[in-house]
This record gives structure tokens, C-alpha cells and sequence, in this order.
């Protein structure tokens, strides 16, 4: 698509929608943009310099890092702090939240909570990851310290959440509440265009994106909805297709936009699912519901709902084309 509107441009033609707005979100995202540049940059080395494979050391839920996710987190850390307009970060790889509530960032309103890099043991092998975001006001009084409330907040209080997906091109996917908008970084200029503006998820898709050998320990709800997936039935374009990269950005992104379901159920080995409620799930969720999507943790349990009680909660995760979330949430009930 020919456009020439730059991700810059395009936050500041927003903000000017909301007269009194401070510029803090529009400063927030600049400094997202940059440090997604530099992991771009850094992502793009692997295999020619050091920065892939283990990092030696576990993460605070048991998983080996990665040194891109190392660095990725300093990265996003660091550019967050460096502006003043965040008070606090809370990201996959950190044991508890980090605070930076002194300084120039003091009267800071935000926090940010992020997967700096998710899908990362697929780096080794040259296949796309990501970074997650969402953003917060806090809840706490400004000037005073950052607490542990104001991470645990519900996800449909996001002031924004999006991802940066490094594929085959980068691109940046965010959200303010008002629609979806997608943006491809041109490398050699160092610039991200608007591409893919006011992007919409098909309320029906024909892909469905699970890890299915784990079938065996899946409840017998999303087992029933696999096998109906798997059923011919041409009026409703069934068999689906299978689609699973095992990076939750990438099998999103795709059936953002041509439409289908991504499910991470609880099974043996994760018996409250596999992914993050708040670095994973309620930003992906709030893309897909402003992208005429849903999220769900089962029946009549959206996402977004959510009420968090700890910082690295692990939740059952269905998210998707509205009809094929409906319909999983049917065979689960
Ligand atoms: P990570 O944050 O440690 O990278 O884990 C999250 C990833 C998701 O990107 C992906 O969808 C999922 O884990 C894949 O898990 P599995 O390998 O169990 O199918
Ligand atoms: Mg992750």
C-alpha cells in the first residue's frame, strides 16, 4: 500500500484530536518506537554476531532466557525510562515491577507492562517474534510511590496496548481504544508508515492455530471444538485450516487479518494455561475487540474483565474472529 503517513505524523494528528491532552501517551510511544528499531536491528544479526541462544539464566516463571530477551527488556526498559512519562514497568522477564518514580519521572502517569520479546525460542531458528505492550494511568496518587495496584488493573482500563511483530517485515500494531492501526517500518530510512490503517479481523475465519500435541491433556470442550474444526462441512468452509507458528504475535497478526482463532487451553503441563493475562492476553485482547474481534478465558469470561491478583498470572486464552470465539465458548459451556 502506497502511503506516506509516518507513525510520528500520525500520533501527533491524534493527539490533536484530544484539546488538553499533555503529549505524555505520544511521548510513550516514541519511545517504544525507538527501542522496537533497535531490537529490530539487533533481531536482523542473528546468526552473523553473538546475540542468539541461552542467556544461562531463568526467568521468575522457570523459563530459560534467551539473550535477545535480555536485551530486548534493557532495551524497552531504559528508552521507557528515559523520557519521563512512565512511573513503572512490569515485563515477563523482571521478577517484580520496576519503579522509576524518582527524577524526572516523578509525576509521571503511566505504566507500562510488556513481553519484550515473545516467542523467543524461535529466534534460534529464524522464525518471527515479538514485542507486547500495554499501558495504564496509574492508580496510585502522583508523586508518590508506584504500587503493586497500579499493574493490577483489568485489562479493559488499557489506555493502549499494541505489538511490534519483527516477520518478514517489521511492523507496529496499537490501539488507543479507537480502532486498530498498523504501521510498516521502512529500515532504510528508519521510519514506520502507516499501512494497514483501520484494521478489521473478519467475524468469521477458516484458520485455527493451537499447539495440538497437547490434544491429549486439553479439556474435552476445546478437544470437541478441534474435531469440529476438523469436520467437512462445506456450507460453514470446514475442514479449517492449521495454522501454529508458537509465536503468539505472529499466529495473531495472521488471523487479524484474514481471520481465525488462536487457543492456548490449560492442560497438564500448564493447568491454568501458558500465557501472561497481562503481558500477553489483555493486550492481544484489546487489538482484537477494537478490531471487531473477541478474547476469551472461557464462557462468559472475557478477557478484558479480568480483575489481575498477581503479576505473572497465567490464564486459558481463546482470541479470535467473533463467531469462532463464540463458537469454542459453546463447547466449553
Ligand atoms: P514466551 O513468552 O516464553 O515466548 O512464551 C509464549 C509463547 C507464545 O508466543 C506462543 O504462542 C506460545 O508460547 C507457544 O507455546 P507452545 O510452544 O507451548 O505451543
Ligand atoms: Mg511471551
Amino acid at each position: 500500500m502506497q502511503t506516506t503517513k509516518t507513525l510520528g505524523e500520525f500520533i501527533i494528528e491524534r493527539q490533536s484530536q484530544y484539546p488538553g491532552s499533555s503529549g505524555a501517551l505520544t511521548l510513550l510511544f516514541s519511545s517504544i518506537r525507538l527501542a522496537a528499531k533497535v531490537v529490530h536491528r539487533e533481531i536482523n544479526k542473528a546468526g552473523l554476531v553473538d546475540i542468539t541462544g541461552a542467556a544461562g539464566e531463568e526467568n521468575i516463571q522457570g523459563e530459560q532466557q534467551q539473550k535477545l530477551d535480555v536485551f530486548a527488556n534493557d532495551r524497552f526498559k531504559t528508552a521507557l525510562a528515559a523520557r519521563g512519562v512512565a512511573c513503572g514497568i512490569a515485563s515477563e522477564e523482571e521478577d517484580n515491577y520496576v519503579t522509576f518514580d524518582e527524577g524526572h519521572n516523578k509525576d509521571a502517569q503511566y505504566v507500562v507492562l510488556m513481553d519484550p520479546l515473545d516467542g523467543s525460542s524461535n529466534i534460534d531458528v529464524n522464525v518471527s517474534v515479538g514485542t507486547i505492550f500495554s499501558i495504564y494511568k496509574r492508580v496510585s496518587p502522583t508523586g508518590e510511590a508506584v504500587t503493586e495496584a497500579d499493574f493490577l488493573q483489568p485489562g479493559k482500563d488499557q489506555v493502549a496496548a499494541g505489538y511490534v511483530i519483527y516477520g518478514s517485515s517489521t511492523m507496529l500494531v496499537y490501539t488507543t481504544g479507537n480502532g486498530v492501526n498498523g504501521f510498516t517500518y521502512d529500515p532504510s530510512l528508519g521510519v514506520f508508515y502507516l499501512s494497514h490503517p483501520n484494521m478489521q479481523m473478519p467475524q468469521d475465519g477458516r484458520i485455527y492455530s493451537v499447539n495440538e500435541g497437547n490434544y491429549i491433556h486439553f479439556p474435552a470442550g476445546v478437544k470437541k471444538y478441534i474435531k469440529y474444526c476438523q469436520e467437512e462441512d462445506l456450507a460453514s468452509h470446514r475442514p479449517y485450516t492449521s495454522r501454529y507458528i508458537g509465536s503468539l504475535v505472529s499466529d495473531f497478526h495472521r488471523n487479524l487479518i484474514k481471520g481465525g482463532i488462536y487457543l492456548y487451553p490449560t492442560s497438564s503441563s500448564y493447568p491454568n494455561g501458558k500465557l501472561r493475562l497481562l503481558y500477553e492476553c489483555n493486550p492481544i485482547a484489546l487489538i482484537a475487540e477494537q478490531a471487531g474481534g473477541s478474547a476469551s478465558a472461557g464462557p462468559n469470561q472475557r478477557i478484558l474483565d479480568i480483575k489481575p491478583t498477581e503479576l505473572h498470572q497465567r490464564v486459558p486464552f481463546f482470541v479470535g474472529s467473533k463467531n469462532m470465539v463464540a463458537k469454542v465458548e459453546e463447547f466449553l459451556g
